[in-house]
């Protein structure tokens, strides 16, 4: 209960902020975009992971509001790192269930593309499985306006929640994020191999791009390269930093 009360009063006083993770080019080695990732700076306690309060939020609810927060927040950094030199960096930004399902995705999209100049391309949605299934009529409409804004959608933690394919063909969506289950043991485990290399065959076949999160190693990167996974995301490359520092890193890798 005192963490919900801590939470309802977190907005206001600009306790949130968002700390980015490279999602790089499999091939290039280039960074090809960020995933944005919610951090909380609770007073007296340091920085709270997303683990200890997401969870809470989406019980109550107040997930909703913020979240719209965090789309307008990754918007106004992208704005920052354009004034700051950085140039474009794409941004994906994860929606909870509760956000697509209760919220205005599509309005909250549009009025932080306005208010921040950006361009749709370089917003992407992280949704999840339980999310689009909800109300599959629903979910093709928002998508189809999403898609009509210009921004990319992608599925979160794919292969673990009970998507039915069925609605991979339904639903226009552009990506599909692996999950680190299967990337954890990808290169000993001939299961988690197999399974990686059917979304990533499935994908492509349904010209959908792939990304895979949680490669911790050498090894990881170069099996998935060998199966022309598009991007990578994980330590090996970069764990999540704050907005100055990725900044940084984006001007170094170019
Ligand atoms: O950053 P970390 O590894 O602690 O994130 C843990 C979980 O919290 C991940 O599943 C991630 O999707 C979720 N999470 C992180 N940032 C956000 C966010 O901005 N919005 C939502 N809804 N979930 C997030
Ligand atoms: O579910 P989602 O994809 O939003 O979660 C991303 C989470 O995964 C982030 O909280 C991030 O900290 C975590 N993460 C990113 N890279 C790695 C990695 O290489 N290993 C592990 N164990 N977790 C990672
Ligand atoms: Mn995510
Ligand atoms: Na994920």
């Amino acid at each position: 209960l005192d963490l919900e009360m801590a939470l309802r009063r977190a907005l206001d006083n600009e306790e949130f902020l968002l700390y980015f993770q490279p999602k790089v080019n499999t091939r290039t080695g280039r960074i090809a975009g960020v995933e944005s990732l919610l951090r909380w700076h609770r007073p007296g306690y340091g920085m709270v992971f997303p683990a200890e309060f997401v969870p809470v939020m989406e019980d109550t609810g107040l997930i909703v509001r913020v979240g719209d927060w965090i789309i307008d927040a990754a918007c106004r950094q992208m704005a920052q790192w354009k004034a700051n030199g950085v140039g474009d960096v794409r941004v994906a930004v994860n929606v909870s269930s509760r956000q697509f399902v209760e919220g205005d995705l599509e309005g909250v999209v549009r009025a932080a593309l306005a208010r921040h100049q950006i361009n749709p391309h370089c917003l992407e949605l992280e949704l999840t499985e339980s999310a689009l299934m909800a109300n599959a009529d629903r979910t093709v409409a928002i998508l189809n306006n999403l898609k009509e804004l210009g921004v990319i959608v992608g599925i979160d933690d794919f292969g673990t929640g009970y998507s039915s394919l069925a609605y991979l063909k339904r639903f226009p969506v552009d990506k599909l994020k692996i999950d680190i289950a299967f990337v954890r043991d990808v290169t000993v485990n001939p299961d988690d191999a197999a399974i990686a290399r059917a979304i990533i065959g499935m994908a492509h076949s349904l010209h959908m791009k792939v990304v895979a999160e949680g490669v911790e190693t050498r090894a990881q990167w170069a099996y998935l390269q060998r199966h022309h996974c598009d991007e990578i995301q994980g330590f090996h490359f970069s764990r999540p930093l704050p907005a100055q520092a990725l900044g940084e890193l984006v001007i170094q890798n170019r």
